[in-house]
């Protein structure tokens, strides 16, 4: 009798896998926001906290209100997408997140930008992040923490996007 096949790729049980996930505030204190949430991120089920960009002062994009404070962060999680999704929409509601109206000015956006090489676009959830490649806000932090996943060329084509170190 033939021995059984062995388990194909698809069957055997996924590691861990690293998320890139965005952090933004401009209400309240936004540096304080910013960094809770770095904490929270670190402490989510089947999760670590890999890398952290510094944080970042931003003028908005397509958006109004004050200043944003924004960041990068890479976990190593085993949640899937959609679970990760839920802990992130999860951490804003405790962060106290209103949405009024599209990009009104906001507590905490956490956005999922990176998840492995994976490409998803349900209703709930797009990845990678459709408009990431656009942003300075994201593409400055996103290449400190993690240089091989931005090129160079995006990030000089972002130069007129005000962002600024915060020290
Ligand atoms: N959704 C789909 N894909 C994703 C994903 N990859 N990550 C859905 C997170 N959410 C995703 O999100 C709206 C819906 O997107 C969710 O229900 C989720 O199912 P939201 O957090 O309620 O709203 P949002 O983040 O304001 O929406 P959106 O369209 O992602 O906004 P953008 O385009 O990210 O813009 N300027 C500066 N300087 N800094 C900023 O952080 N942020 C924005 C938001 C605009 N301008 C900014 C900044
Ligand atoms: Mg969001």
């Amino acid at each position: 009798m033939a021995a059984p096949a062995p388990a194909s790729p698809a069957a055997a049980t996924r590691g861990p896998v690293t998320a890139y996930v965005a952090l933004g505030a401009n209400l309240g204190d936004a540096v304080a926001a910013v960094s809770a949430a770095l904490q929270r991120l670190a402490a989510l089920p089947q999760s670590s906290l890999a890398a952290h960009s510094s944080l970042y002062r931003t003028a908005p994009v397509q958006a109004t209100g004050p200043d944003f404070v924004n960041a990068v962060a890479a976990l190593r999680t085993s949640l899937t997408a959609p679970a990760l999704l839920a802990e992130l929409q999860r951490l804003e509601d405790e962060a106290g997140r209103d949405r009024p109206y599209r990009n009104a000015p906001r507590t905490l956006d956490l956005d999922l930008l990176l998840y492995g090489d994976a490409r998803i676009a349900s209703p709930r959830l797009v990845v990678p992040h459709p408009r990431m490649h656009e942003r300075a806000f994201v593409l400055v932090p996103l290449a400190e923490i993690a240089p091989q996943l931005v090129a160079p060329a995006a990030l000089a084509a972002m130069t007129s996007q005000v962002i600024a170190r915060i020290p």
